[in-house]
């Protein structure tokens, strides 16, 4: 396993990396802003431009009436408008785009146009949008077995309902985007996004016009966390349409207020659960039904809402399967991509399900998750068959390497010791697939650059957003090209370079993009090898080229990287390669539900102990000890730090991120005062985490596992911890499944009779 810096940390550290904010602006740059929404679900009698029009500086107010294409934004349906028409939807929907020579003018006259709604019902959850048939699609059931006869048979039977809130990106650059137009009618889009192809898509079909007229370039992202997957594209396109009528460059950075409001988070769900079980506490049967709160449009919500029966046994087999999903339509800002796309959703579910059964036959919990992890060649709901799976041995590994037998006496005698702290222990395994559930989106293309001086620039779809993807793809073609890490750059993510891209998205971003630089770089090294071949006059199947230099069977010559390359320009050799690559064998038959979606799965099991004060319903966590499946890991120094960034991620959000609406469909917890993140008191105190031992997926990009999203359901742990923990105060109290788990609840539960 190698370690190597992010190749952005100088200029992150000095504060010398460039954000779109940072892009210096063409002198005769406007700024946007954009009008929204004061009501959640309404008819737009009559909104009254003409004051704002008035105020010196205002340049143009743009609605759906200035739209040349097509008023639509929707991704996998058509039905988000980008400017509201006649109705509104959701509070905080875009209504107007007020263009003006700053950003304050644009300000003041937002403050001066008048609108008047005639209101109508609103919808803020799932169930009441379940109760009056309010959908965004039509359900879907994923089904294994037969649950029916099942329970017939089983010894146990626990039902119950849980619910998960959303959750708030909070990527700490907010979205924007500065369009620059270009000659012809062509727009320039820097834009903040994880999906550049989305954002040149959607930009051409609402301005009316062919997609090479767009070029989208993003250079870095401070924070996506699927927030930007597809909810960084209305934006874009609204500076678009403005350029587009005035041929100007139009600059529009949201401030955190608004991008609070106007924007989704992840998915709230209402979930009911049965589960069955015989006397060896093997989960027999498992049916579940989840709501997902999808907000006003589609957005993701299908994809996301397919994600969660995917992971709806999480790791563990179960012979019969019975889930059904329903995607909500309520007055909320759509809801969208959040690190885990729905699986973390999922996952709380079943292991809230194994707490309610534990809880009822008065027994830990890992008694029942142990005798279920998923074994080689086990089926999931799905029809996929599990392969190198690694359940059992993250499991076993943890309990033996944290030696947790010693924990368990240690919290046990802490608790007989101690009246008003009480400590709780949890178990949480993993096993999250790797690919994009649409199959149709698993591919990716580099475009390799050797100039004649040796250095080399790679262009991937890959989109940098903190992840240190870039470090990792000049990782591969360092090791390919056999040159050292200087030689290397890498450009920015241009859809004029790299074309047609699926987003950075499903952790499987290093893992496709990473395969087509690789694919790229073997296409060139098998030409330069040739070449060298000819200049030292030895067989191409003895030389090899490793630190700058070319060696012969293992010898090193005299060539050297920068002659080879100056030779092979002498003799008219290619030095730009473009690559494809698409995932092989995946798989998914929507028909049946069935199929083998994912390249594989990523493993890992997280043991948490935490201290709840039970005077205050406060609590620390003490410790996050996991054994994670890294497959081979490429950059350990980055992969540790997914880990440890997704848990306290999921840790957020399963104890203190509330989201909250009031009945009117308005965002209450729409500033940092009202909206709690995890900071450095409430993160664990101590995270130990120790790579699996395994040899790797040939799947995952140099065997090196996809490490994005799944730590983040370690956070799950923390939740039943906490759970333990109360329980052991207070015997009386019924487990209820309500995240966040916040100190609030946390004392209420502390005092329940
Ligand atoms: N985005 C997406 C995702 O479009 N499809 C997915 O399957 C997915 N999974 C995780 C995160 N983002
Ligand atoms: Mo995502 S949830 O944009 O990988």
């Amino acid at each position: 396993m190698k370690t190597m810096q992010n190749i952005d940390s100088f200029t992150h550290v000095r504060g010398e990396s460039l954000f779109v904010d940072d892009i210096s602006i063409r002198q005769d740059t406007l700024f946007g802003l954009v009008f929204d929404s004061p009501k959640a679900h309404g008819i737009i009698k009559n909104v009254d431009y003409s004051k704002a029009e008035k105020l010196e500086g205002v340049v143009k107010i743009f609605t759906f009436k200035d739209v040349p294409g097509e008023n639509q934004i929707g991704g996998i349906l058509p039905d988000e408008p980008l400017w509201a028409e006649k109705e509104v939807h959701f509070w905080g929907q875009p209504i107007a785009f007020i263009v003006a020579e700053t950003e304050s003018i644009a300000k003041k006259a937002r403050q001066l146009i008048e609108i008047e709604i005639e209101e109508l019902p609103v919808i803020t959850t799932a169930k009441e949008a379940k109760s009056k048939g309010s959908f965004i699609n039509a359900p879907r059931t994923f089904n294994l077995g037969d649950t029916k006869e099942a329970f017939d048979n089983c010894d146990y039977i626990f039902e119950g309902e849980t619910f998960s809130n959303g959750q708030e990106h909070l990527y700490l650059e907010t979205q924007g985007c500065y369009a620059i137009p270009q000659e012809n009618g062509s727009i320039k889009l820097i834009s903040s996004t994880q999906g550049p192809t989305a954002v040149q898509k959607i930009t051409a079909r609402v301005l009316g016009v062919a997609m090479h007229k767009i070029e989208v370039d993003v250079i870095r992202l401070g924070g996506g966390f699927g927030g930007k997957e597809d909810q960084a594209t209305p934006w874009a396109v609204m500076t678009a349409v403005a350029v587009q009528h005035l041929n100007r460059p139009v600059k529009y950075i949201l401030n955190r207020h608004d991008d609070l409001r106007m924007t989704g988070k992840r998915h709230p769900y209402s979930s009911f659960f049965k589960i069955g079980l015989n006397k060896e506490l093997k989960i027999v049967a498992f049916e579940a039904e989840f709501l997902q709160n999808a907000g006003a449009a589609a957005d993701l919500s299908p994809a996301i809402a397919e994600r969660t029966l995917f992971h709806a046994t999480n790791s563990y087999f179960v012979p019969n399967v019975k889930t059904s999903v329903y995607s909500c339509k309520t007055n909320l800002p759509p809801n969208t991509a959040f690190r885990g796309f729905g699986g973390p959703q999922g996952m709380f579910v079943i292991e809230s399900a194994i707490a309610a059964a534990a809880d009822n036959l008065g027994i830990d919990r890992k008694y029942i998750q142990e005798v279920n992890l998923l074994d080689e060649n086990d089926e999931f709901s799905y029809g996929q068959i599990a392969t190198q799976v690694e359940a059992r041995n993250t499991w076993f590994s943890a309990k033996e390497k944290f030696e947790l037998e010693k924990i368990e006496k240690e919290v046990a005698s802490f608790n007989k010791t101690n009246e008003h702290f009480k400590k709780g222990v949890s178990l949480m395994p993993i096993a999250f697939g790797i690919s994009f559930t649409n199959t149709a989106m698993n591919h990716a293309r580099a475009l390799v650059h050797i100039y004649q001086d040796g250095s080399v620039g790679v262009s991937t779809g890959a989109v940098e957003m903190g992840q240190s993807v870039n470090t990792k793809m000049l990782q591969v073609a360092q090791e390919i090209l056999g040159i050292s890490a200087g030689k290397v750059k890498l450009e920015t993510t241009n859809t004029t370079r790299v074309a047609n891209t699926s987003p950075s998205a499903a952790s499987s971003t290093a893992d496709l993009n990473g395969k087509a630089v690789k694919l790229a770089c073997e296409k060139l090294l098998e030409r330069l090898v040739n070449v060298a071949a000819n200049i030292l006059q030895e067989e191409e199947s003895v030389i090899s080229i490793c630190n700058d230099l070319i060696y012969v069977a293992d010898k090193k010559s005299s060539l050297s990287w920068e002659e080879l390359i100056s030779q092979a320009m002498l003799e008219r050799v290619a030095l730009s390669e473009n690559a494809h690559y698409a995932t092989p064998v995946i798989h998914f038959d929507k028909t049946i539900e069935k199929g083998h979606p994912f390249a594989y799965h990523v493993y890992g099991t997280a043991i948490t102990i935490t201290t709840v004060d039970c005077i205050r319903g406060v609590y620390e966590i003490d410790a996050v000890k996991i054994v994670h499946d890294f497959g081979k890991s490429m950059n350990i120094g980055i992969d540790l730090g997914q880990v440890e960034g997704a848990l306290a991620q999921g840790i957020g959000w399963m104890t203190m991120e509330e989201i909250s609406y009031d009945s009117n469909g308005r965002l209450l917890s729409n500033a940092l005062s009202t909206y709690k993140v995890p900071d450095i008191f409430s993160a664990p105190k101590t995270i130990d985490t120790i790579p699996l031992e395994t040899a790797g997926n040939g799947m995952a990009i140099l065997k090196s596992k996809a490490v994005g999203e799944p730590p983040l359901m370690y956070g799950i742990g923390t939740y039943f911890a906490i759970q333990n923990a109360v329980k052991s105060f207070n015997k009386d109290y019924k487990l209820k499944f309500h995240a966040p788990f916040t100190p609030e609840k946390v004392l209420m539960a502390l005092y329940e009779k």
